[in-house]
């Protein structure tokens, strides 16, 4: 029998600059804070917007969302050197037990950021319909291995000469069948979809069976005049 976790599951949310992270937590605050414990960590570079954006939206006790300023390329906290988020996420499971999921969300990066496995359990990489039909293909370890590969912003597709269902299907053949989907806050049916995929991961991940997966390392890339490589 595998065994069961003690603690709340850690759900990442990473992705590039704007196409709807925060949106998305806010999102599954509101749909799922009726049945689920949930907790929020938000990191940004240099600001604590994106915590101050989803208090204003009241979506959660302000409490309960907690911000990391990073100081530094987002991916940095989230995949190199962990302890600032690791500190957040157990002030919060300490000021409330019994959490049941802590969403974590990274700052905008770009498509080679990924959560470290040593941070979170599972992961989601949101893309939108405005970062253009070619994103998929594109192609990068959180596109091709997070858990779940979110194509946001649907009902602007047609504005934006995108076909949305040619970029799911392109996410599924990128995947090897790891799941993929087309959101919209405004389409319930995608937001069914999304609850549910929240539900299905968590009662993986309490009964003992989900693994956390590394979706891979960073590609190598430079700041200024000195190239990394993670
Ligand atoms: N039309 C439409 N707009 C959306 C949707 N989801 C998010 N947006 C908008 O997209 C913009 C960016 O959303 P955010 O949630 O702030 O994006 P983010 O990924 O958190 O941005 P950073 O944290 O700055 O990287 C906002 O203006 C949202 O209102 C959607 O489903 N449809
Ligand atoms: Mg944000």
């Amino acid at each position: 029998m595998p065994e069961k976790p003690s603690r709340a599951m850690r759900l990442g949310i990473a992705g590039p600059v704007g196409t709807g992270k925060s949106s998305l937590i806010a999102l599954l605050c509101r749909q799922l804070s009726d049945e689920l414990e949930l907790g929020v960590v938000t990191n940004d570079i240099y600001t604590d917007e994106d915590a101050r954006m989803l208090r204003a939206a009241g979506v959660l006790d302000t409490q309960r969302i907690r911000a990391v300023e990073t100081g530094a390329c987002p991916h940095t906290a989230i995949r190199d050197d962990i302890t600032m988020n690791a500190i957040a996420i157990e002030d919060l499971e300490s000021d409330f037990p019994g959490l049941d999921v802590v969403l974590i969300e990274s700052g905008g990066d770009n498509l080679t950021a990924t959560f470290s496995p040593a941070l979170v359990d599972a992961q989601i990489f949101v893309l939108d319909v405005a970062g253009g039909g070619d994103v998929v293909r594109k192609g990068g370890p959180g596109i091709a291995r997070a858990d779940l590969l979110v194509v946001n912003k649907t009902d602007l597709a047609a504005y934006v000469g995108v076909d949305a269902d040619l970029m799911v299907q392109q996410g599924f053949s990128a995947r090897d069948g790891r799941p993929v989907i087309g959101l919209s806050r405004l389409d319930t049916e995608s937001v069914t979809q999304i609850c549910d995929w929240v539900r299905h991961t968590l009662g993986h991940y309490a009964s003992g069976e989900h693994v956390a997966q590394d979706p891979g390392p960073m590609a190598p890339h430079s700041h200024g005049d000195v190239t990394h490589s993670h």
